[in-house]
């Protein structure tokens, strides 16, 4: 009877006393603001729950480096009672595959490339603009502000929560055939790219002729000649030896591709106020993690691909104008299409970091 009384009192008290603390904004809760449904339920406590968070790359890529640093946080922080199961290398599928799981309630997590999400939250490609961002720096800023999150805000219509952005990369392009240092250059190669419209116009601007494909399949088409070519950051090329496969890095940096870390709307909505929290604050924190060893990974990437012998070359500042100049009717055709006023939004931020 004793216990039964106890119980019933620490149902009861404990929800009121977070609602208070939640009304008084004593204990301010950043993952409350994404969850994007009516789920106004302030449980709290932290049940036995799995994490099945699956990526595409590798265990040893920065965005592997990455996902361990989240499941490092959230089991030291619940104490064990939240395990994260990691899966790397696309052992659950591709992008859009996990992405489709994690929609149906069959995965928890995934942190895929914004690009191949284009089909379903299109504002996702106004960060598939061509030379949008100088450094990694700017993106941070437009991703991390108000724009970033303006467009996370339309993940939950599709099942799915996005808890913050990592960072895939600078992508650059390797190929089979030669070296490309000028527009004319890419003329006639069969490039691989992401499923995303933006990069399949941006390259058939430039005279290439891509291929939109799943990542998993690219090594293979790489060795087959299936496609001459493909783009990615350094740490991928050298992760996944595309450097087996191709002999010429052209580093023309020429977009930026955040990653997503997103989260079952399913699982996200059963959780407590307090589990949100942990998780949420954990992407966020492994992703500075993961951003930072990404970007000191980029150069000893490149320093390896060097040494283990591909012919690397850069872009003088002439051919870089001139590419830009060829892609710039894509990005306006596009901007037009995502959101004039987001686009924007995006370049008045960028306007304001540069100084102009
Ligand atoms: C990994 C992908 C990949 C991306 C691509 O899941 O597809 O080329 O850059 O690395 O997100």
């Amino acid at each position: 009877m004793k216990n039964l009384f106890k119980k019933l009192v620490v149902s009861v008290t404990l929800p009121s006393l977070l609602l208070l603390g939640a009304c008084s904004g004593s204990s301010e809760s950043t993952g409350s603001e994404t969850s994007g449904g009516d789920n106004t339920a302030a449980e709290s406590g932290i049940q036995e729950r799995v994490i099945r968070a699956g990526i595409g790359l590798n265990e040893d890529h920065p965005e592997g480096q990455g996902l361990l640093k989240f499941k490092e946080i959230v089991e030291e922080k619940t104490d064990g009672k939240i395990k994260v199961e990691p899966y790397f290398s696309a052992q659950l599928g591709d992008d859009m595959q996990m992405t489709e799981a994690l929609k149906a309630g069959t995965q928890e997590v995934t942190i895929p490339s914004t690009s191949p999400l284009v089909g379903m939250v299109k504002e996702f490609g106004i960060f598939d603009f061509p030379f949008i961002f100088n450094n990694g720096e700017e993106a941070d800023a437009v991703l991390d502000g108000a724009v970033g999150q303006k467009v996370l805000e339309k993940l939950p219509e599709h099942n799915l929560v996005g808890l913050a952005y990592w960072e895939n990369g600078f992508r650059n392009l390797t190929n089979s055939k030669h070296p490309v240092k000028t527009a004319a250059d890419f003329k006639g190669l069969k490039i691989r790219t992401m499923q995303n419209e933006v990069h399949l116009d941006a390259f058939k601007a430039l005279g290439a002729n891509p291929t939109p494909m799943a990542f998993s399949e690219v090594f293979t088409a790489l060795e087959s000649k299936t496609v001459d070519g493909q783009e990615n950051p350094f740490p991928t090329i050298e992760s996944n030896k595309f450097n087996e496969v191709q002999d010429y890095l052209s580093q023309t940096n020429h977009v930026y591709t955040p990653f997503v870390f997103l989260m079952s709307k399913k699982f996200w909505d059963d959780l407590s106020e307090e589990e949100k929290t942990i998780v949420k604050d954990a992407a966020v924190e492994a992703g500075k993690y993961q951003r930072q060893v990404n970007r000191e990974a980029n150069e000893k990437s490149l320093q390896n691909l060097k040494d283990a012998g591909m012919n690397v070359n850069e872009l003088s500042d002439k051919d870089k104008k001139e590419i830009q100049e060829i892609i710039q009717p894509v990005i306006d055709q596009y901007a037009g299409k995502f959101g004039k006023d987001l686009v924007d939004e995006m370049n008045n931020q960028l306007e304001e970091i540069r100084g102009n």
